[in-house]
């Protein structure tokens, strides 16, 4: 277990100590090889010293990061000295065996604490040195490998003890220090790192992959404790939030930029050519959506569908927004509007309010556009194609006795057109192209149904009005009704005609209660989950 000592490699940045420890091993007769600046100082010092070069056979280069990178340096210090297979191979290519290794690393940790910037920071990662270092660690049951100037000590005395050999103990108790000190070099530099770096999440490298680029990093996420980062996919430029041009307001969050996406996406179903069209979005889902003459029209109906949720909303146009809707809007807290433009008037009614976000996006989206769409899941991503069906590309089949009237044909259209935005499960109420009552996200179909009543009616003793607004309305829902429950609840509610899929295994079923309840109702044959 005594691995005599005829060689040692110095390569050191800190060169404490270092000529009296050089000066010691070469009296005991141990020669000295060093890279550049360890070679400098040796040989200033009057010793003799190899360069590495010469074992190398390459000049040092790329500023030095390129010195002991070599089969030279590491076949010397990873040869197993009693397996002949390695004392021919360094034979045969005359690599001579490297007993005793001192290093210390580029000063990571120092230029980092003295705030040096990044690239000087970048430079000062070793990369032969720790190398060097795992390879003599590992191989310590031949080399012993020195990586503190504190155990210079600890070499000569056991040079001294045991006839010019360290012996095992030393060298075992080296390697396993030597191991730490990679470790937490390799640590300080990742720490650097994910700082350095903090606005780009996880996903980043998968946004690139994609051809994303970073568009904002996000103060946080959907929480603070969570880090966020926006980016801009690659691909024709759907308007939208990542195209939007903001023209006043805070900077958006994680959570408006998400909310703020549903919203314009919802109203972009409503082609502005035909009517004015106005969507007040909450937690990514609508509490209200209207149609009208004009954008106040619209947005007067929108909000009172759910005045209460609209507070703190995101309201989406599809026109370019004008001063009188502009005006209205402000006189209740919104975080953010977004609209394909504003006049000049608009915009200077919303420039009183200085932290609400005005975003022009040049357009409404296109419903109809092929895309893809993706979110992750743990370990893995899901990705589809986009939900481009449009309901007036639908053909609906009336399935039950009475077939709806124009007036309810046209709410049935709206109201489904809107389900496709809401959180399934999603049953929404429309009257005269306005939503009355939206019941989102819930697991069971009939709790949405009894929520988008009761919604109905809530708004409807908020406004004074005499009877929920679900009478007389009609309801759509995002998929079949798998019993006739949610169906029997929207009739109760005062609801006269119903759009849905179909395809459950029970439609005869829920036909035959819309039937005794005298409603109209019609199927897609399209679902429109959201979840
Ligand atoms: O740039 S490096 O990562 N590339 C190398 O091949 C290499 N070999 C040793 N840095 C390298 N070293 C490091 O150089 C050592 O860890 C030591 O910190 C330093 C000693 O350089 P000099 O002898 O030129 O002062």
């Amino acid at each position: 277990d005594l691995i005599p000592v005829t060689r040692a490699l110095l390569s050191v940045s800190d060169k404490t100590g270092l000529v009296d420890f050089a000066r010691a091993l070469a009296a005991r007769g141990v020669a000295l090889v060093s890279t550049g600046g360890t070679h400098r100082a040796l040989t200033e010092a009057g010793l003799a010293v190899t360069e590495v070069s010469d074992l190398t056979g390459f000049p040092e280069m790329m500023d030095g990061r390129v010195k002991t990178l070599h089969p030279g340096v590491h076949g010397g210090l990873l040869a197993v000295r009693d397996n002949p297979e390695h004392q021919a191979a360094m034979l045969a290519h005359g690599i001579a065996p490297i007993d005793l290794l001192v290093v210390n690393l580029y000063p990571f940790e120092a230029t980092l604490a003295a705030g040096r910037p990044a690239a000087e920071c970048i430079e000062n990662i070793d990369i032969g040195g720790p190398a060097m270092i795992r390879a003599a660690a590992k191989n310590h049951e031949d080399v012993a490998v020195v990586v503190d100037v504190a155990d210079y000590g600890a070499i000569l005395a056991d040079l001294d003890a045991h006839g010019g050999a360290v012996i095992r103990a030393t060298r075992r108790r080296l390697a396993q220090k030597a191991f730490a000190r990679t470790a937490s070099y390799d640590a300080a530099i990742a720490t650097w790192l994910e700082g350095e770096y903090a606005a780009e999440v996880a996903e980043a490298p998968v946004y690139r992959a994609l051809g994303g680029t970073l568009a904002q990093g996000l103060r946080y996420g959907e929480n603070p404790h969570q880090q966020a980062s926006f980016y801009r996919t690659a691909g024709a430029a759907r308007p939208g939030v990542a195209t939007a041009r903001q023209l006043q307001g805070k900077e958006l969050s994680y959570n408006n930029l998400n909310d703020t996406d549903a919203a314009f996406e919802c109203v972009s179903e409503f082609d502005p050519a035909r009517t004015a069209a106005v969507v007040i979005v909450k937690h990514a889902n609508p509490c209200g959506v209207a149609e009208g003459a004009s954008l106040l029209a619209a947005y007067e109906r929108a909000l009172a569908c759910d005045p209460v949720s609209a507070f703190g909303g995101i309201v989406a146009l599809n026109r370019t927004l004008d001063a009188e809707a502009a005006r209205r809007i402000v006189e209740i807290f919104t975080e953010v509007i977004i609209a394909p433009d504003a006049t000049g008037e608009a915009a200077a009614i919303v420039a009183a309010k200085k932290n609400l976000r005005l975003l022009v996006t040049g357009g409404v989206a296109d419903p109809r556009q092929p895309g893809a769409v993706w979110r992750t899941v743990a370990g893995g991503i899901l990705v589809q194609s986009r939900d481009a069906a449009v309901v007036d590309d639908m053909d609906l089949r009336v399935v039950t006795k009475r077939a709806p009237d124009a007036r309810e044909l046209a709410d049935l259209r709206f109201a489904f057109r809107v389900a496709k935005h809401v959180k399934s499960n999603a049953i929404v109420y429309a009257k005269d192209g306005a939503t009355v009552g939206i019941g989102a996200g819930q697991m069971s179909r009939v709790d949405s149904s009894r929520i988008a009543a009761w919604k109905a009616a809530e708004a409807a003793r908020v406004a004074g009005a005499p009877e929920s607004l679900a009478r007389g309305a009609v309801v759509a829902s995002d998929a079949f009704f798998p019993f006739a429950d949610g169906l029997l609840a929207a009739a109760e509610a005062g609801a006269t005609a119903v759009i849905q899929p179909g395809g459950s295994m029970r439609d005869d079923e829920v036909i035959r209660a819309a039937d005794e309840a005298g409603l109209a109702m019609v199927f897609t044959g399209h679902r429109h989950f959201r979840h």
